[in-house]
């Protein structure tokens, strides 16, 4: 009898450490001053802007992005070709080591296709990342129409 129990305050411990580190991979994630564009009155098309960070020593990629409030949401970059503004998808996003990545209006951005909804200033729409190791961060942005 007190073999089974001593194997389940085991099992509890294994499964406690699994949630610690678990929680511990998430915080190497931060993202911070993000926030998406309002919507403008007949448009679905809107963008989103953010600094990732990573803060652990390997390198990660932002492959996808999702949310309720659109099913097509792209990376994408500017950049000048030819004296003209150009603007492109990208596959994915690499945040080196210790490293950020700005996503900025005449930069790199996300991309919110099909809209299901007007975005109105100050509302908060949760977006989630989904990085290369499997780690999805779960995001709350602000709405502006100006920045
Ligand atoms: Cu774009």
């Amino acid at each position: 009898m007190k073999n089974i129990h001593y194997k389940e305050l085991f099992l509890f411990f294994v499964f406690l450490l699994v949630i610690t580190n678990h929680a511990d991979a998430k915080s190497e994630i931060t993202i911070t001053d993000g926030y998406i564009k309002a919507s403008i009155p007949g448009s679905d098309i809107t963008a989103a802007y953010m600094t990732i960070n990573n803060n652990s020593d390997k390198a990660i990629t932002l492959q996808k992005i999702t949310s309720s409030i659109s099913d097509r949401i792209e990376i994408h970059e500017h950049s000048m070709a030819g004296g003209m503004m150009r603007m492109r998808q990208v596959d994915n996003i690499t945040i080196q080591a210790n490293g950020s990545v700005v996503l900025q209006p005449s930069g790199l951005h996300l991309m919110i296709f099909a809209l299901k909804q007007q975005l109105q200033e100050n509302e908060s729409i949760k977006l989630t990342l989904h990085f290369s190791d499997l780690t999805k961060v779960k995001i709350q942005l602000p709405v502006y129409r100006f920045k």
